[in-house]
């Protein structure tokens, strides 16, 4: 008895030795995971990059700055254009260098996102400069981001990035580039188009993972700090004459009450000039509304031999114009009043025409008016009543 089970203790010791040692085996087939000597482990380059920030943060020295300047002078402003000369029908173009200044370090990508006044400027071109020497990761075999401009938005955005190595499964190891002085981030060419002075700014927002928004980023996709300075475009011209239209506004007195659909106005140009060439979305009136795209008409409605040009406004904008502007100067209780409408626009080649016509307003209704008024509105009333009743809606009314 004591021998049986002297035996079976003696098989399960065995198979407990066995069981350990086929363990221990098992363990030591495994693979042991390495990263290769000339990698930096992905936690070395995380803790020397945040000890550099930290250090950077508390030594506040961060600087770094994010510059646009002409791509000829390097200057951060550019005049274009000269008083004594018209501008040219093309505007005037210029190259922009977007740089990147300072001491960075783990740089793996960036977004730039110019935002330009479109009414002074457009876009007409933007890239990554992969081929130039002074290119941030020239050299580096980047991946280009998409090139966006959005001429209607005001905005231009482009971005590159570093590769990242997946030497072993699920490690991955970011390329990034350590830079200091100035080095080449994108090159943008715009075109000036109108007189005045505007700004190129970096666009920045609050939220970081906003697509519109400027950021280098680290090997762990974390944002480095920078600041920006913005970029001045002026661009002088000699102003080209207005040319003098003569203007007929129709109706010739406008009730605020009234519900016509338009306010017709006729344009005729002096010698010289014709009518054709208006360019008709040019057109405001008092430089508020617009006129609309159609109906137009080319005649002559006054029968003088002068070709007029017929456009409208939308008469509910138009009231609403002169309501607003009767308010302000508090006229209210005289029930009438004359009121000048200038009339601006542009020729196709851009040359401006303006003209004036003065019409009498309206919105005090005659005492008979507005009891008839009154009728008409009591009787409007009564119809839709009955309608109401005879339609589906007829339980609503209790
Ligand atoms: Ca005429």
């Amino acid at each position: 008895m004591r021998r049986a089970v002297s035996r079976v203790m003696q098989t399960l010791f065995f198979v407990g030795v066995l069981t350990l040692a086929f363990n221990v085996q098992l363990v030591k087939v495994e693979p042991e995971l390495t990263s290769p000597d000339h990698y930096p482990a992905f936690q070395d380059v995380l803790n020397a990059n945040e000890q550099t920030t930290r250090l950077a943060l508390e030594t506040n020295l961060i600087t770094r700055t994010i510059r646009i300047i002409d791509a000829k002078t390097g200057l951060d402003s550019i005049t274009l254009g000269s008083p004594t000369e018209p501008m040219p029908s093309g505007g005037y173009p210029f190259t922009v260098n977007v740089t990147l200044n300072g001491t960075t370090d783990f740089l793996h990508s960036f977004q730039i996102v110019v935002e330009f006044n479109k009414t002074k400027v457009k876009c007409t071109a933007a890239w990554i400069p992969r081929d130039d020497p002074n290119f941030v990761f020239y050299g580096e075999s980047p991946l280009m981001g998409s090139v966006g401009v959005y001429n209607a938005l005001g905005l231009a955005i482009l971005g590159s990035s570093l590769s990242s190595d997946y030497v072993v499964p699920d490690h991955e190891v970011p390329h990034y580039v350590n830079v200091s002085g100035e080095k080449l981030l994108c090159q943008i060419n715009f075109t000036a188009i109108e007189t005045g002075i505007s700004a190129l700014e970096i666009l920045t927002t609050e939220e970081p993972t906003d697509p519109w928004n400027t950021t280098l980023l680290d090997t762990n996709n974390l944002p480095i700090d920078f600041i920006s300075e913005r970029f001045l475009v002026t661009v002088v011209a000699l102003k080209p004459p207005v040319v003098k239209a003569c203007i007929r506004i129709q109706p010739r007195v406008l009730n605020l009450r009234s519900r016509g659909r338009w306010i017709t106005c006729y344009i005729e140009l002096p010698e010289g000039y014709d009518v054709a060439d208006i360019n008709v979305s040019s057109i405001t009136l008092d430089n508020i509304v617009p006129a609309e795209p159609r109906p137009i008409a080319i005649g002559d409605y006054d029968f003088d031999g002068i070709p007029d040009l017929m456009v409208k406004f939308d008469r509910a904008q138009v009231k609403s114009y002169i309501r607003s502007k009767i308010y302000t100067i508090q006229r209210l209780r005289k029930g009438f009043m004359t009121l000048t409408l200038t009339i601006t626009g542009k020729l196709n080649d851009g040359t401006p025409f303006e003209g004036s016509d003065t019409i009498k307003i309206i919105w005090r209704m005659p005492k008979w008016w507005r009891f008839l008024n009154l009728l008409s509105s009591a009787f409007d009333r009564k119809t839709r009543l009955r309608v109401t009743l005879n339609g589906f809606e007829k339980y609503r009314l209790g």
